[in-house]
Formats: C-alpha cells, structure tokens, sequence
C-alpha cells in the first residue's frame, strides 16, 4: 500500500479539532483504527456474533475460526514457533502481570535478582516490585547512558548469577529508542535468568521475530497497531508456558471441574479464563493484515524518516530540549520534549487549540522523569498515517506556544 493511501484508511483522521485539520501526534497513547478493523468489528457483531469454543451452531462455529484464525495471524507475525504460545490478555499490562504473578512466584526466591531499566513504563515496574517485595528478592535498575540509551557494559554488570528475570522494553514509550533486546537476552540467559520484553511501543512499528531475539516473553497491546483496546498478547515460550500456573480460573480455561479439585485446558487455553475478548482479537487479526500489508521494514523506514525530519526541523526552535539519542536511526516516531519555562500541559494546550494532539505528563514513566531530572514533558508521536505535513504543523505549534508564553510572562 503506497503512503499516500494508507492515511485515506483512517476515518477519523478527516475532520477539524477546534477549526483546524486534526493533526494526531499521540499514537504511543493510542493509534487510530483503519477502516478494516472497524469493519471487521462490525461484521462481527452484525454476521456472526456468538461465543466460541462452546456451542456446535454455526455463528458459534464461525467466530471460533475467526478467533483461532486471528492467533495464527498473531503466530505469523511474531514468528511464534506454535499458537500454543500465543495468548490473548487484555494488553501488555495484562501480559506482564501474568509473567511476574506466574512464572515469577514460581521460580523467583528471596535473594533473588529481578533487572529491569530506569526507561520502564510502570506496567513493567510495579509488577516487578510487588513480586520483589513478596519474595525478599531484589528489584535492580540497569544504567542508562546519557542519551538515555541502555549501557550495555553496565547491563552486563548488573545481571549475576543471582539474576532470574531480566524485563525492559522493546522501545521505550518516552525516549522512543529501540533496546537491544536480542544481546540482553543473551547475556540473561548465560546467568540462567529469561528475557522478558514489554513490546507496547516495538511492535506497532518494527518487526518482531521472538525466536530471533530469543526472548522468554514478550508482550503486545493490539490498540497501539490499530487495533481495538482490550486485547493484547502475552507470547510465551512453550517450555515455560507448559510449567506456569493459571492466574485466573473459570469459564474458558477449564477442563474437567470436580468439588474439590478441577484441571484445566491444555495451552493456550489454560491463560485464557472467561469469555474470551472475541471481537479484540478479530480486530487485531484484521489489524494485522491491514499492517502486513504496508510491510514491517515499510513502517520502521516511514517512522525513521520521519523522525530525522522532526529532529531536523525541532531542533531549529531555541530553548527546546529533545530527550533521547537524536540519531533517527535509533528511534521509532516518538519525540519527547521540553520548552524552556513553559510546562508541557501548557504546550499540549496550545497545540490541541491548533488541532494538534499530543501528550504531557509523567507518561507513565516516573522513574525516568526523575532520571531526566524533569517533573513532565510534551511528546508527539507518530504513526503510518502521519507526514511531514503533520509535523511542519506540529513546528508551527510549537512556534507559536514559545511566542505565547514569551509575550505573557
Ligand atoms: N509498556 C509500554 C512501553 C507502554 O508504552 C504502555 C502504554 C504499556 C506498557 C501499557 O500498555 P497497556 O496497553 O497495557 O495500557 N503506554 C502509554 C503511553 O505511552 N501513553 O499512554 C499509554
């Protein structure tokens, strides 16, 4: 699909936010849906909506295959060896929460290491800590050099023998920089401890091959790659999936339930309790068709270029601070900011009055804020559909914040 085709696939993209074209700059938060998803949605719940897995009728019989054929998409597309390792959640923190609850309760012990980095989002934090705290194990932070990049020489140092989970991002959601997953996996898995990636911000816009980055688990939120929110997917390697306990019990998951004891589904039905989330993971089949399309290495060039554009053209504004290695190549399209004495709610403000969305705040990152020494910061994101246009405006915005606030204070 040619760039210029992908942006007419996203409906609401076409209308004015406060008399302006809408410019949206927060896909990192959430992306926009293309018109196949939001179809294939419909379809459902016009042709076919029904439970899976249970009834023999026909509709029921349509969505299971539609659902099952939705985790094939996913195995493809992640390079998973077997659905068996594939299992939808309601998102990444879902997926984390299952990793430390399951696998960790089982084989982290007091004393124990668990190594994460100061980049982390807090879905990849508290679960971590909670664990640590119930185990008397220690929580460690791998350093970050000063473009906020992980420092691969203090990586090798912080994970021991001691060290049984080693988790960070796939790319950070502030930084917007891509971590080395692959080289982390190694040096974690020559002290006995499994890789665990959150992948909320890696997988909407590069390619994903679990087996060659060789990662115990990895986790993906369907709404940040154009699918709907509430469903995600926790990959999981098929030697640890098969030794974890269920953190839910009920409904879908189970085999045979006696008074007192009950046993459950084989994988990846065993994860999955309840009513699964049917039309997500419809939704997310169709995203992903709707992205295989466009290509992975299509998207990571997109956003390369149009990060090196938005480095280029934000860093001509005087006084504005962009956090992050500035080279594009080691980034997707996420670009955290400051503008000197003007706090970034105010910016975001500014530029929503232009039609321009992005986001202020913590960004669900406090640590890193505190590493960056700052209280908050403004970030714009991009996606598929966005363009130099996007930014051009984003530009002028911002022009126009810093004129603002120069001409009141
Ligand atoms: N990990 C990372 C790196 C993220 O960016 C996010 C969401 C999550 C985990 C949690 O994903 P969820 O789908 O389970 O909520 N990040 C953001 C963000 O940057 N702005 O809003 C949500």
């Amino acid at each position: 699909m040619k760039a210029s085709d992908v942006r007419k696939q996203f409906p609401i993209l076409d209308q004015e936010v406060n008399g302006h074209p809408l410019v949206y700059l927060d896909s990192a938060a959430t992306s926009q849906k293309p018109v196949q998803v939001i179809e294939a949605l419909s379809d459902y719940y016009r042709g076919y909506n029904s439970n899976v897995h249970r009834g023999v009728h026909t509709l029921g019989t349509r969505a299971t295959d539609k659902y099952e054929g939705a985790r094939e998409k996913v195995r493809r597309f992640i390079n998973a060896s077997s659905t068996e390792e594939v299992i939808f959640t309601r998102g990444t923190t879902t997926a984390i929460n299952t990793v430390a609850v399951s696998y960790g309760r089982a084989n982290v012990d007091q004393g124990d290491e668990i190594v994460i980095t100061y980049m982390e989002h807090h879905s990849n934090i508290i679960p971590w800590q909670q664990l640590a705290k119930e185990k008397g194990a220690q929580l460690k932070f791998i350093p970050l050099r000063e473009d906020g990049s992980i420092n691969m020489d203090e990586a090798k140092n912080t994970i021991t023998d001691k060290t049984k989970i080693v988790s960070t991002s796939h790319v950070s959601n502030v930084l917007g920089v891509i971590n080395p997953i692959k080289e982390l996996a190694a040096i974690a898995h020559s002290h006995g401890a499994v890789m665990v990636v959150d992948g909320a911000q890696g997988a909407p816009h590069m390619k994903v091959d679990v087996r060659d980055l060789d990662c115990d688990f990895y986790s993906l939120s369907g709404h940040k790659m154009c699918a709907p929110t509430g469903i995600g997917v926790l990959y999981g390697k098929k030697e640890h999936l098969e030794k974890m306990e269920p953190i839910e019990f009920g409904g879908e998951m189970i085999d045979f339930v006696g008074l007192y004891e009950s046993t459950w589904k084989e994988l990846p039905w065993k994860f999955e309790a309840g009513t699964p989330i049917i039309a997500g993971a419809i939704g997310l089949g169709a995203a992903i068709d709707f992205l295989s399309e466009i290509g992975s290495e299509a998207i990571l060039e997109h956003e390369h270029r149009l990060a090196a554009y938005a480095l280029e053209r934000m860093s001509e504004i005087e006084n504005l601070t962009i956090y992050g290695p500035l080279e594009a190549s080691k980034r997707v399209g996420v670009i955290t900011f400051n503008i000197e004495d003007v706090h970034p709610h105010d910016v975001a403000t500014v530029l929503d009055a232009e039609g321009i969305a992005v986001r202020a705040g913590h960004h669900c990152a406090q640590p890193l804020m505190k590493w960056l020494d700052v209280s908050a910061t403004a970030r714009a994101s991009f996606y598929i559909y966005n363009t130099e246009q996007d930014i051009d405006r984003l530009v002028e915005g911002l022009v126009k914040t810093k004129e603002y606030f120069t001409n009141v204070f």
